[in-house]
């Protein structure tokens, strides 16, 4: 170790340092030590923010949409006050732009639905119509085609409060609770969290309340009905089918009503989790209250009070010169957080028997799940055995998240816990080979949820409705059996393939859950490495060679999130801790931890370093949903560098 990181950072020696252990390399070694000097006090920032449990949670920040319908949820079920609507309206206001304007992601661009959303809550906070910004957010909404141009959402929302109609919005009839899950448009088809969406809108669609919103936002229209998605083709055999659902609404009788109503009622209230909440996340909590209120649940009913509750607990309050500033997370992160920061903290060297790595472990060997989940509709006979990503969402155990919990685990915990770990291990990699879909590739939530026809119903205009295997989750889990000692085993082999299979023509792969190719690049190649493939392997080289070509000349990589929707975005963007970091672990794992770029990836990250050991990060780096939902995972900025300075430093044998 060297003294400079004793005499000028903060941070104590990481306890887990194997003395004697793999030499530094040439960084490592470098006169003024100022990259072990930064991990170190990375190292001692991150050990700061654990809790007593053993937990780590950063916070996630989305888009000003849950805002405002965390507003319009509180009235409609007649809660909403004073103060939280003007603490809400001044974060709300703090994030519109000088064109008037909202967007997805920090410097994305003007998103019209959440600009919608975001002026009818400042309304609600009784902002004058008149005032520049309000006239401002109006143009942009105009230009965009008015309300009638907004996602079917954002139109749900206004519908709640008899200011759209019904009968003009995609039909979602309760029935589809009866369709076997062998048939098309089951409840099943759909990605668990649109499933856990969509259910509670068909009941609000059944029972159309129309509440009173206190203001009218027809100013927000512009008359003009907005064009159809295609005349041919599946979208026109789907406006019929709409078309035909709709007079099957006008019928004076339903027979089916009553029951479907009954059965989805059942199929929302067994989704409640203990927390309060349904999947963990917002879309799912919110629907699901109002559509039980709706229905005749009151708010002193134990399933209203504990949903909302729980739904206070998401709400982060800051404060400021001009009051408290409220916002929602749209999902809370511990798992995951705790998860990655005890696999970076390993990398970084520490022992697994150190306190916070005890704790870390005994903190998620307690979250398992080991009861079946909506997953087993399609893997009955996969037997249970994972984690989520949230504090409570037991229905919905995830693929991604116990891949790294099983690869934390190995890196975590005390003798004692031996056994345990090594028990929770197995099962997590039983039902993990029991969830592989059968192309070979691993999705985050369930298998072989595939039906691409889903994306014709024109309800589904908003991000993703189904769940198939992605280059960044399947990297995971075969790095996690590579690391179980199941490297040579057929679920490996095939996952090896569908990665192989999977690259894209520039070396790199698509990153589905972070930004964008730099993530899943960063995610495959240590993946293939461990698994077996050589760093000469061609597909190692040429994923190298292309990190190398898009590095910025600063020494960090950035890739813009318009890189989803614009190819010449792919790889290129200003430059960012998470992601200089990702490249860092990939070109790691291909052996170039002593090249020109890392060195300049790690100088970028020593340049770049605040006094306390974080970084900062404006830019989103996390991805709900390609396209429409971005996420800033506030820990990734430090978990990450934290990984990767460990690794190229060669702090950890493991890694
Ligand atoms: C980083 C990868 C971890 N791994 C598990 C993913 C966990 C979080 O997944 C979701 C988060 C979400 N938020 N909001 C939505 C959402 C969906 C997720 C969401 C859902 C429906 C609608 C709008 C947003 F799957 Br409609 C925060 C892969």
């Amino acid at each position: 170790m060297t003294l400079s990181s004793t005499t000028r950072g903060p941070a104590p020696r990481p306890a887990g340092r194997p003395d004697g252990g793999p030499a530094g390399t040439a960084l490592g070694r470098s006169p003024d030590g100022r990259a072990e000097a930064a991990l170190d006090r990375a190292v001692a920032h991150l050990l700061d923010l654990q809790t007593e449990q053993g937990w780590w949670r950063g916070l996630l920040e989305t888009n000003v949409t849950m805002d405002a319908e965390d507003l319009m949820m509180r009235q409609f079920l007649g809660v909403r006050t004073e103060e939280e609507t003007q603490a809400a309206a001044r974060w709300i206001r703090g994030k519109q732009r000088p064109d008037g304007s909202w967007a997805n992601f920090h410097g994305g661009p003007a998103d019209p639905s959440t600009t919608a959303e975001a002026y009818i809550a400042l309304r609600l906070a009784g902002d004058d119509p008149q005032e520049p910004h309000m006239r401002g957010a109006r143009r942009v909404v105009h230009q965009h085609g008015g309300l009638e141009g907004t996602r079917v959402f954002t139109r749900i929302w206004l519908a709640l409060f008899g200011q759209w109609s019904w009968d003009d919005l995609p039909a979602m009839p309760p029935e589809m609770v009866f369709l076997p899950s062998r048939f098309p448009f089951n409840l099943y088809d759909f990605a668990c969290w649109a499933r856990q969406t969509v259910a509670p809108l068909t009941i609000l669609g059944a029972i159309r309340p129309a509440r009173d919103l206190g203001v009218r936002v027809d100013e927000l229209r512009t008359g003009v009905p907005s064009a159809p998605r295609g005349e041919r083709g599946w979208a026109r055999t789907f406006r019929w089918l709409d078309r035909a659902l709709h007079g099957y609404e006008r019928l004076p009788v339903k027979p089916l009503r009553a029951p479907a109503l009954r059965r989805m009622t059942a199929w929302v209230l067994e989704r409640q989790e203990a927390d309060g909440c349904w999947g963990g996340i917002q879309p799912p909590w919110v629907y699901s209250l109002m559509a039980l209120h709706a229905s005749g649940y009151p708010l002193d009913h134990p399933v209203m009070e504990r949903g909302l509750r729980g739904w206070d607990r998401f709400t982060v309050t800051e404060q400021s010169p001009d009051g408290p500033v409220r916002w929602v997370e749209a999902c809370q992160s511990p798992v995951w957080d705790t998860a990655l920061a005890t696999v970076a903290l390993g990398d970084a060297g520490l022992a697994a028997d150190h306190p916070a790595m005890r704790r870390a472990a005994g903190w998620l060997l307690d979250e398992e799940i080991r009861t079946k989940g909506d997953w087993a509709a399609v893997r009955p006979d996969a037997p249970a055995g994972g984690w989520a990503f949230e504090f409570d969402n037991d229905g919905y155990p995830d693929i991604d998240d116990t891949a790294e919990v099983v690869m934390a685990l190995r890196r975590a915990g005390g003798g004692d816990s031996r056994a345990g770990r090594q028990a929770a291990a197995e099962r997590a990699a039983a039902w993990l080979v029991g969830m592989q879909c059968s192309d070979g590739g691993w999705a985050a939530f369930d298998a072989d949820n595939t039906r691409e026809l889903l994306y014709q119903l024109p309800f589904c205009d908003f991000g993703a409705v189904i769940d198939p295997p992605s280059a960044d989750v399947t990297a995971h889990v075969v790095e996690m059996l590579a690391r179980e000692g199941r490297a040579d085993t057929e679920p490996v082999r095939r996952g090896v393939a569908w990665l192989r299979a999977a690259q894209d023509p520039r070396g790199s792969w698509f990153g589905r859950w972070g930004a964008n190719h730099v993530y899943g690049t960063g995610a495959v190649v240590p993946a293939l490495v461990a698994a077996g493939v050589s760093p000469d392997d061609p597909a190692v080289r040429r994923a190298a060679d292309w990190l190398r070509a898009v590095q910025n000349d600063d020494g960090g990589w950035g890739e813009d999130l318009r890189s989803y929707t614009d190819e010449s975005w792919v790889g290129r963007g200003t430059s960012t801790a998470s992601q200089t970091a990702w490249a860092l672990l990939a070109l790691h794992a291909a052996g170039l931890e002593d090249s020109p770029a890392v060195r300049a990836g790690v100088e970028w990250l020593v340049e770049q370093q605040r006094e306390d050991g974080g970084w900062d990060e404006d830019q989103f780096t996390g991805t709900g949903f390609p396209g429409d939902f971005y996420i800033a995972y506030h820990l990734y900025r430090l978990v990450f560098p934290v990984s990767a300075l460990g690794r190229v430093l060669g702090r950890s044998p493991l890694s």
